[in-house]
């Protein structure tokens, strides 16, 4: 592949950021704070705004309406932050998990109280991403149940196709919804959008600007990731991911620090989606998800953001036609090689030239370390948080 397509591809791989991924976050078990974790949203964007600056392929950030906005708040002037910042806020993701009126689901529940509360709570997210010009509603559930027999599964799916149909109603034109899935947490007997073909069929049934949000925290071992997205692209109906890599399952661990051929196999299915199959993959809104409990925070985004790059990057670089022809000969050897080629590339050369080329630091990291910026950070938001009496601020620990 010539070097200018090779840009052209890297220059549309644009990557979100999550606010949440900036404060402090942790387990059940307790978190560790880190003095430089933002805790106000305008602190979040300032980071987010930080890893864009340094990537150069960050331009947007993912928002958690309950973590991020303020009653009495208006919308539009945390947009202004976010673009003071150098950011744009992007997918708005509802919070229809943590209030006590949630305890047996949202809406999914047999409580009448709960499925109004989200309902009011998902319109007035949808409100916000009009107000802010955001085209992204995430939606994630922590429905479920915990034992055999506690609710019908089935009357609760009926209650999610419903509610989804009446959001979708009510979104604009432009605005997309995705429709993440987990196999389980915080439910334990069954989730009610347990993977991706309930995903499908709830999308589906909601409208056609519903689509399939794959996290690839959300997969038990051993299930073949890039299968699903290979089909989910064949059907039109991938919207996006929200990246991070586990051993065991939503373990939020960075992208790519378990199994980066993974992760490259995915892309790799993007790619022939598109060359091959002449899918139109330039939607897929490609976002990060996860919280860093032990790395600092910025550090930890600028390493996905660039592991991110490097395996779109190879995966870019697979042989196609050689694939095809050795496919068409049976020679597995020759076609599995193909994949391992491109893997073993080494594309950071290549990458420092395209940073340049975007006027970003070849080493984002380098940069952003010689900046001094979680020094400077750490100590400002030390004495902030002291001054409003030490509490650690937003977090979903
Ligand atoms: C869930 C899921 C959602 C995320 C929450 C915090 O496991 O991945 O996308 O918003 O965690
Ligand atoms: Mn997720
Ligand atoms: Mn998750």
């Amino acid at each position: 592949m010539d070097r200018a397509q090779l840009f052209k591809l890297l220059d549309d791989f644009k990557i979100e950021t999550p606010s949440w991924g900036y404060a402090d976050t942790g387990t059940r078990f307790g978190k560790f704070l880190q003095p430089a974790a933002a805790s106000t949203i305008d602190e979040k964007l300032a980071d987010a705004g930080i890893v864009h600056k340094y990537t150069g392929c960050c331009p947007t950030v993912a928002v958690h309406v309950l973590w991020d906005f303020s009653m009495g708040v208006d919308a539009q002037s945390t947009a202004k932050i976010a673009e003071k910042n150098g950011v744009k806020l992007g997918a708005i993701n509802p919070n229809v998990c943590q209030d006590q009126v949630y305890k047996f689901g949202s809406v999914c529940s047999p409580d009448e109280r709960a499925q109004k509360n989200a309902h009011r709570h998902v319109m007035d997210s949808i409100s916000i991403g009009k107000a802010v010009g955001s085209n992204l509603l995430s939606l994630w559930f922590a429905d479920g149940t915990n034992y055999p027999g506690q609710d019908d599964i089935v009357t609760r799916k009926r209650r999610m196709e419903g509610a989804l149909r009446q959001w979708h109603e009510a979104m604009p034109r432009n605005m997309t919804m995705l429709v993440e899935y987990k196999p389980f947490e915080p439910a334990f007997y069954h989730t009610d959008i347990g993977d991706w073909g309930m995903a499908f069929l709830y999308a589906k049934s909601a409208g056609p600007r519903a689509k399939v949000l794959v996290d690839t925290g959300h997969h038990y071992q051993s299930v073949n990731i890039e299968q699903i997205v290979a089909w989910l692209l064949d059907e039109d109906m991938l919207g996006g991911f929200h990246f991070n890599d586990r051993k065991y399952a939503d373990d939020d661990l960075t992208l790519g620090s378990i199994d980066p051929y993974a992760v490259f196999r995915i892309f790799h299915e993007i790619r022939n989606a598109a060359d091959i199959h002449q899918k139109d993959v330039s939607c897929i809104a490609y976002m990060i998800d996860q919280s860093h409990n032990l790395k600092p925070k910025i550090e930890a985004m600028i390493q996905t953001v660039t592991t991110a790059q490097e395996l779109f990057a190879k995966a870019c670089l697979v042989d196609r036609k050689k694939l095809l022809d050795a496919q068409s000969r049976t020679n597995i050897v020759d076609a599995e090689n193909c994949l391992k080629d491109a893997f073993a590339t080494d594309v950071r050369p290549m990458l420092e030239e395209w940073r340049k080329k975007k006027g970003v630091d070849g080493d984002p990291m380098a940069a952003y370390r010689a900046s001094g910026y979680e020094a400077k950070v750490a100590k400002e938001r030390e004495a902030g948080r002291a001054a409003r009496g030490g509490s650690a601020g937003a977090s979903y620990a």
